[in-house]
């Protein structure tokens, strides 16, 4: 049997429209997942949060000289686009917004909780080094087939699927429920996210 959970990622105060990472016209997407979730196709919903330590190493205050939307090399040798601060652990900014459906049987996942490294994907860091515990989370619980939306689609949830497709699941992106930081990037992500089998749908088409 085919079990299928709802990935729902970053829909966090500081990624929706006003908050410091905003989403232009964001705020539509948090009533969409509070109707797709209830939609008996899903017997899992997992909400991921960005959860950064303050002066995390992707923000662009903690390199002197810099500004948001700046691409820098690490000492490392890896690449990192700088963004405003967001989503510090335990802030408002970090938190779901209030009109979201978030239940206590919902699975949570934190990631970017390294101050060294970002994470854009729900399953590994940005290096690839570290593992957050969903993968084995799905396994145990029989997952096979994953839907994601949230935030953004550009970048996290693009990261986040592209993972998914890479460790096994089928794996579906429901576009309408996405907001995206630009218009090129959301592009090129949905034309990779295609050439990966990655299925691209709206809403109104997820089966029941
Ligand atoms: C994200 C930029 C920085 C995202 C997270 O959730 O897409 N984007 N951190
Ligand atoms: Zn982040």
């Amino acid at each position: 049997m085919t079990k299928t959970a709802l990935v729902v990622i970053d829909v966090q105060n500081d990624f929706l429209e006003g908050g410091s990472l905003g989403v232009d016209g964001s705020l539509p997407i948090v009533p969409l997942i509070n109707e797709i979730r209830k939609n008996p196709l899903f017997s899992e919903i997992i909400f991921t949060q960005d959860w950064h330590p303050k002066g995390h190493v992707s923000f662009a205050s903690a390199h002197p000289g810099h500004k948001p939307m700046d691409v820098i090399t690490l000492p490392d040798g890896t690449e990192q686009t700088l963004w405003p601060d967001h989503c510090v652990q335990d802030s408002e900014g970090a938190a779901f917004p209030a009109n979201l459906v978030v239940l206590p049987t919902d699975y949570i996942v934190h990631k970017g909780t390294n101050k060294d490294v970002d994470s854009y994907s729900a399953f590994f860091d940005n290096k690839r080094i570290h593992k957050t515990s969903l993968e084995d989370y799905l396994h145990k619980k029989g997952i096979t087939t994953l839907y994601f939306c949230g935030l953004c689609l550009d970048f996290c949830v693009f990261y986040s699927a592209m993972d998914s497709h890479s460790v096994g699941f089928k794996t579906y992106c429901i576009l309408d429920a996405c907001g995206s930081i630009g218009a090129e990037s959301a592009a090129k992500a949905k034309e990779d996210m295609k050439g990966s089998s990655i299925i691209l749908l709206n809403s109104s088409e997820i089966p029941q």
